[in-house]
């Protein structure tokens, strides 16, 4: 019983100043495993750097398969074997008990600890496929720093031992003492900016809100009895991937789909879309009617969005802030509380739905964790059921717990957790591979996640050119080995296949993932590249756990895509392509696209003309049709609207020169290369600045810059949200990018 902890000595710490400690800065050693945090978290990032500076012996290490960005400033860099972190982990932990750094005290407030090294002594650390000195190395940094804080994201969580990847970090922390204290812990660092608000509020099928059990009778009652309602779920509901089976099964005949894009996002995508589109109505609130998943709703609600919303977020480290709006709200968009309200109130709960406000749902999600309070759980911010209007309205970021006896504080320190006895609990793991096992059919391991300039799907970031300019292209990371066994062409297609689906991807040749291991960015749609979305190659295969997926690790075969012509376009106007692969980017003038086909059409100034729908325009045109090469101009009154490129090889031409020609007048954009005496950027490095390659390369040469700070001095590339800083040091280093699409 939770209540029976009652007494137990809890560390909640006299810290009741939000800011005034950060783990972060105080550690000695940051290890970061499954985490491209350069790339997907690059505010904390840069405060992990600007600590490293200040204090030049903190340690940085990477685990991950692939060398990432965040692997720039890192003292260490494990490429582990994918899926091997948890035999990584009780390698630790049994040197850690051969070192004697068990903390025997801390142990005490322990269950499980014996099970857990026997268990942990008994897995393999081979698998990793680190060499003896570099786990030797790790572990003996590990152990001798007191100070580490191990933080871990989805190249964890996404797996199929996802929560024994967990339990074998957490593990080695509570066999050392090394949680709740300053500079110590294991940290989970989720994605969606509230993904912990999200958990709080109750947003899993398997939980209860304020962190209460769905299968515990009495929290069920409370909060059946602080609702007034009897129809509280005695047992969870489906989670995503099995309640999307149940869809296409046609158990689930109605689905209403909120702020997510799964026709992209879940694995066996094709599944999933096809699910969707068969199931007898759905209705998606969504703040754009352009996603994959939108396009098949009967019903679209339109939403919205951040910026136009009011209410509060809460971060991976406990914080509530509230966001307040900057715009107005467009259209007959609505707020999504406020259309989950209507719906209410329409279902015949007329007072219950009766809000006006997000204060009035506050105070109640407030009061409501009062309950959580009594049961002993760590969520409780009754201490803010009261607020007045004006006070919501003026919050300042608070951390809870927020009650009237505590606020803020660390948790765990003092060995007081929130488990029926009170004690932490050490869980016994083994190593296991992936589901997918590596044949001879599908003999590559694909890994999968985030560019540093899209979000997800790219609903949002796909409309702002300057973000488009990083990474136009969806592409396939291939070590230049396989590359050379696949004979690869440099710029090739590659057509990557699983027992699930197929997807076309630019090869982009890179000894920063393992031989036999290939990468892709998780963003293309049907909307930016049908043919890239890459989670119809992902099987559906989940954590017994936690339901999460195994998107990181599916296995596939590569071949070049047998494409007949290559084409590039511009154009100022959306332009209609239908070939087997194309990618669109937003540019500043308009549009810019890649093509590719393994049949050639008939004609190609029809298939310009179709493609940019622009029949009455001025056209100019430079083909030489026995070598397949084509090159057509519209234009306007001299101004040039759209252009397209074509040849049986992967085009060699000035992207982003050309990007900038539609609305331009008298372009000589047929040469496909900017004029002797006229500068081309080239590709984007600095979002913030819109700084290309070329102009960062050219002054690092000529300015005989040496640091990443000359650059930003000169340029100010890299002085504002700093993620490209990675990126530009590398230039220093190599006066080159890696760019995909060139
Ligand atoms: N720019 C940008 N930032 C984002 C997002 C975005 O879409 N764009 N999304 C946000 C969201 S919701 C999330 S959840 C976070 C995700 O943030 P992260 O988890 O940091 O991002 P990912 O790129 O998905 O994966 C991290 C790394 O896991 C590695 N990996 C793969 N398999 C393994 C393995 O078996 N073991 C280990 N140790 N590593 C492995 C991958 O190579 C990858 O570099 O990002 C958030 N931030
Ligand atoms: N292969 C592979 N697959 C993955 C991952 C991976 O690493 N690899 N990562 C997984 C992870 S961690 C995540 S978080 C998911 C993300 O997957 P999704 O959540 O499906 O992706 P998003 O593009 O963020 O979808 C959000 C949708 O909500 C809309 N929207 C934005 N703001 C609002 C709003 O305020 N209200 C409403 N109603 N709608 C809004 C957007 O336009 C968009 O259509 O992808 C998962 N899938
Ligand atoms: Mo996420």
């Amino acid at each position: 019983m939770a209540s029976s902890v009652a007494g137990h000595k809890r560390a909640f710490g006299t810290d009741t100043v939000p800011g005034s400690y950060e783990d972060f800065e105080l550690a000695d050693l940051v290890v970061l495993t499954g985490s491209n945090l350069a790339w997907a978290h690059p505010v904390l990032y840069q405060r992990l750097l600007a600590a490293k500076k200040a204090r030049p012996a903190m340690k940085i290490v990477v685990i991950d398969p692939r060398r990432t960005a965040s692997c720039d400033a890192a003292d260490m860099h494990l490429a582990l074997a994918p899926g091997s972190d948890v035999a990584l982990f009780n390698g630790l932990l049994a040197a850690i008990h051969q070192a004697g750094a068990v903390d025997a005290g801390f142990i005490a407030h322990v269950d499980g600890f014996d099970t857990t090294l026997e268990t942990a002594w008994a897995d393999s650390t081979t698998v990793t496929e680190l060499s003896p000195e570099e786990l030797t190395e790790f572990y003996r940094l590990w152990i001798k720093t007191e100070k580490v804080v191990t933080v871990y994201s989805q190249g964890v969580n996404q797996s199929s031992s996802g929560t024994d990847k967990v339990s074998a970090i957490l593990n080695c922390h509570l066999a050392t003492g090394r949680i709740g204290t300053p500079g110590c812990g294991p940290f989970s660092i989720t994605g969606q900016p509230n993904a912990m608000g999200g958990r709080e509020v109750g947003g899993l099928a398997n939980m209860l809100a304020c962190h209460l059990d769905l299968e515990n009778a009495e929290h069920r009652a409370a909060v059946g009895a602080f609702w007034d309602s009897d129809a509280i779920p005695n047992a969870p509901g489906l989670k995503a991937v099995d309640m999307f089976r149940a869809v296409a099964d046609g158990q689930i005949k109605a689905l209403w789909i909120i702020h997510t894009n799964p026709a992209v996002t879940m694995p066996d995508a094709d599944r999933v879309r096809e699910a969707i589109a068969d199931c007898d109505f759905v209705v998606v609130s969504d703040i754009t009617r352009c996603t994959d998943t939108a396009r098949l709703a009967d019903v679209l609600l339109p939403a919205t969005t951040w910026g136009e919303k009011s209410g509060t977020v809460t971060n991976s480290d406990r914080t509530i802030s509230r966001q307040c709006p900057g715009l107005p709200i467009p259209g007959e968009a609505r707020h999504d509380w406020d259309i989950l309200a209507a719906f209410g109130r329409t279902m015949g709960w007329v007072q219950d739905f009766d809000y006006r406000s997000p204060t009035e749902i506050f105070r109640e999600y407030a009061a409501l964790s009062g309950i959580s309070g009594k049961f002993d759980r760590d969520f409780d911010i009754s201490g803010l059921a009261d607020l007045s209007d004006a006070t919501y309205d003026t919050l300042s970021p608070r951390r809870w717990p927020i009650t009237p006896h505590r606020e803020g504080g660390r948790f765990f320190a003092d060995g007081g957790f929130f488990t029926p006895s009170g004690k932490g609990r050490m869980v016994p793991v083994s190593h296991r591979p992936p589901a997918a096992a590596l044949t001879a059919k599908r003999p590559f391991r694909l890994n999968t996640g985030r560019l540093r300039d899209q979000w997800h799907t790219m609903t949002r970031t796909a409309k702002s050119p300057r973000l488009s300019a990083h990474m136009p292209e969806p592409f396939l990371e291939i070590h230049p080995a396989d590359a050379a066994r696949l004979a690869l062409e440099p710029a090739a297609l590659v057509e990557v296949t699983s027992d699930h689906g197929r997807a076309i991807l630019r090869a982009l040749v890179s000894d920063a993932v393992r031989p036999g291991e290939v990468f892709a960015p998780m963003h293309w749609t049907g909307e930016t590249a049908p043919c890239a979305r890459i989670d119809a190659l992902v099987a559906p295969v989940t954590d017994p756990v936690s339901g999460q997926p195994e998107s990181k690790a599916a296995a596939v075969s590569v071949h070049p895509f047998q494409s007949r012509w290559h084409g590039f376009a511009v154009s100022r106007r959306t332009p209609t392509p239908n070939s087997e692969y194309w990618a669109l980017a937003r540019t500043n003038a308009g549009y810019r696209l890649e093509l590719a086909g393994a049949q050639r059409p008939d004609d190609w100034r029809i298939f310009a003309e179709s493609l940019f729908d622009l029949s009455d325009f001025e056209l100019q045109e430079l083909s030489d049709p026995a070598r397949n090469l084509h090159r057509f101009a519209f234009s306007q009154n001299g101004v040039l609207s759209a252009a397209l490129f074509i040849a049986p090889e992967p085009l060699a031409l000035s992207r982003d020169w050309l990007a900038h020609q539609p609305g331009e007048r008298d372009s000589r954009v047929l040469a496909g290369r900017a004029p002797r005496g006229l500068s081309d950027p080239g590709p984007q490095v600095c979002s913030c600045f819109s700084v290309g390659v070329n102009t960062i390369t050219q002054a690092i040469a000529e300015q005989a810059m040496t640091s990443v700070d000359d650059i930003g001095l000169a340029l100010g590339a890299g002085t504002n949200c700093g993620s490209c800083r990675a990126e530009l040091a590398r230039l220093l280093v190599s006066g080159q990018a890696c760019e995909a699409a060139q």
